[in-house]
């Protein structure tokens, strides 16, 4: 058994290259490269650093597995804490210098067995293997509302927040009603002169309760393994997640009734006018968009000072928004919480496979690979966080640690010099999309009256349709027979 040495190019430093780096050098691969376009790490966690910024999985579970964070202040963790804990954890295993900052990958070329990289730079490099790790949101969705242009005041997107801006005392306009547009509602109610939440479709919320951990509760993690390991209760958390991706799946119904409940008790509870209250009622079935988790929502957009607006915007004017009703909405500053192209993943790199493959030829459907992870006629090609994995409300972390456990394996076979190149057969990806629209559309996605980021451009969902377990035993060990071997 040989043992090749081999140059590996990630693309894209944030939480899953920063893991297929850790990972690399610990099994002994050093020849490591992590090209990163901005000039920090980071990637969702670096670009979105708007107001109240929250993520929605436990605190302990949002970490990597070999890397538990006792210092999380909150029971939900804040984006400023997760992109410390990136930091450290970046520069514990020393990744820092094996990232080469403000160098995006523009193409990346299968030639001659070898992968043939060039930069925004204008340099170039040449690999063994490559691992895509760029991210599921990373490009704004910017809607083309009419005299955008015209405003005189500021207006950007969510994971563009511009912080030169002082917002005190200032009307503010928030145009979204997803994750990011209802955590910077709560934020900033009660902080500025006025904000209004345009909502073209109201969402189901969860009251999920975000406390905080005493000083001597994370003394208590940081010292004794045993109180952390009590503290993440993890096969109950494991639990709630396959519970939830059955839910979303179908195959059981008691939970997402339970779930369902849920979210409208939040509404009929804690919404006390009955006017806003309707307004507030989503048209589609809990669960069908992605849940959105809030411990303070209905609180804020009661509060005085904020605006629930439901009358369709008609255009953006110098002084503010225009509703349908020929109001006018003066505004200082506009926020475009209005999400992401969630089909981008490594575009606008220009990626050829073998045989002059374009991407772009097998992607002109819609984004696909087999089981989320390696694509045919791209050889030593891999992704983390690919089209059709896992997505929803829970750790994408411990999903990219999953996906690098059978990515390692595949990698494994190259550098014994089993196979040369490695790929997926054309049937194996045939296959696994013909299965996977099958089950996407029986999922709440799907069938629960919505649209969402979620749906593909021929409306089919695009996140994996089955169940956690099916992905993680999936995801043990590949199936050979799935893989073409070039010696
Ligand atoms: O984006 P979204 P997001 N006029 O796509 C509206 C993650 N995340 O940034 O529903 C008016 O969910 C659109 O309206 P509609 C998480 O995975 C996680 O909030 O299409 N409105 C919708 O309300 C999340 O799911 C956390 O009718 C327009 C909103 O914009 C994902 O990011 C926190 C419009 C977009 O909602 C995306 O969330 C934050 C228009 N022309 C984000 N165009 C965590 O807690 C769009 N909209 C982990």
């Amino acid at each position: 058994m040989v043992d090749k040495s081999l140059r590996v190019v990630v693309i894209g430093a944030g939480m899953a290259g920063i893991l297929a780096a850790i990972k690399l050098l610990e099994d002994g691969i050093n020849d490591v490269v992590v090209y990163e376009k901005a000039d920090r790490i980071g990637g969702t966690w670096r670009e979105n650093t708007y107001p109240g910024l929250t993520c929605d999985v436990p605190s302990h579970h949002y970490t990597y597995k070999f890397e538990r964070n006792p210092h999380w202040t909150r029971f939900l963790p804040p984006g400023n804490e997760i992109q410390a804990y990136f930091e450290r954890t970046c520069t514990k295993y020393g990744i820092d210098e094996l990232i080469r900052f403000n160098c995006g990958i523009e193409t990346a070329s299968f030639v001659a067995g070898r992968w043939h990289l060039q930069t925004s730079l204008g340099e170039t490099d040449v690999a063994d293997i490559v691992v895509a790790a760029t991210g599921v949101l990373h490009q704004p969705n910017i809607p083309a509302i009419q005299g955008m242009e015209d405003f005189l005041g500021d207006l950007f997107h969510s994971a563009r927040w511009d912080h030169s801006i002082d917002l005190k005392g200032k009307r503010i306009g928030v145009i979204g009603s997803g994750s990011t547009g209802v955590q910077i509602i709560s934020a900033l109610a009660g902080q500025v002169a006025g904000v209004s939440h345009f909502q073209r479709t109201p969402q189901w919320i969860m009251p999920v309760e975000n406390g905080y951990f005493s000083a001597e509760e994370r003394e208590s993690f940081r010292t004794d393994p045993d109180a952390l390991d009590a503290a993440m209760g993890t096969e109950q958390y494991l639990a709630n997640v396959e519970g939830y991706t059955q839910a979303i799946t179908g195959s059981k119904l008691d939970t997402r009734a339970q779930w369902s409940a849920a979210c409208l008790q939040n509404l009929e509870q804690n919404v006390e006018d009955p006017e806003l209250r309707e307004l507030l009622r989503p048209d589609h079935e809990p669960m069908c968009k992605r849940l959105i988790f809030s411990p303070d929502y209905y609180g804020a957009i009661q509060r005085p000072g904020t605006f629930l607006v439901r009358e369709g915007i008609e255009t953006i004017e110098a002084e503010g928004i225009r509703t349908l009703d020929g109001v006018l909405h003066k505004l200082d500053a506009i926020v475009l919480a209005t999400g992401f192209k969630a089909d981008r993943f490594m575009r606008p790199m220009t990626i050829t496979g073998r045989n002059g493959v374009a991407l772009e030829s097998l992607w002109r459907d819609r984004p696909k690979a087999y089981l989320a992870v390696a694509m045919p006629d791209f050889p030593n090609f891999f992704m983390l966080n690919g089209p059709n994995g896992p997505v929803g409300n829970f750790s994408l972390i411990d999903i990219a640690e999953h996906q690098w456990d059978y990515i390692a394996q595949c990698i494994a076979r190259i550098r014994s010099g089993e196979c040369r190149e490695i790929s997926p057969t054309h049937a194996a990806l045939e296959g696994f999309e013909e299965e996977r629209v099958v089950a996407a559309k029986t999922t709440i996605w799907y069938t629960g009256g919505c649209t969402s980021w979620y749906l593909d451009d021929d409306g089919i969902p695009s996140s994996w349709p089955w169940n956690y377990q099916r992905f993680v035993d999936k995801m043990k060990a590949p199936d050979w027979n799935a893989f073409e071997c070039v010696i």
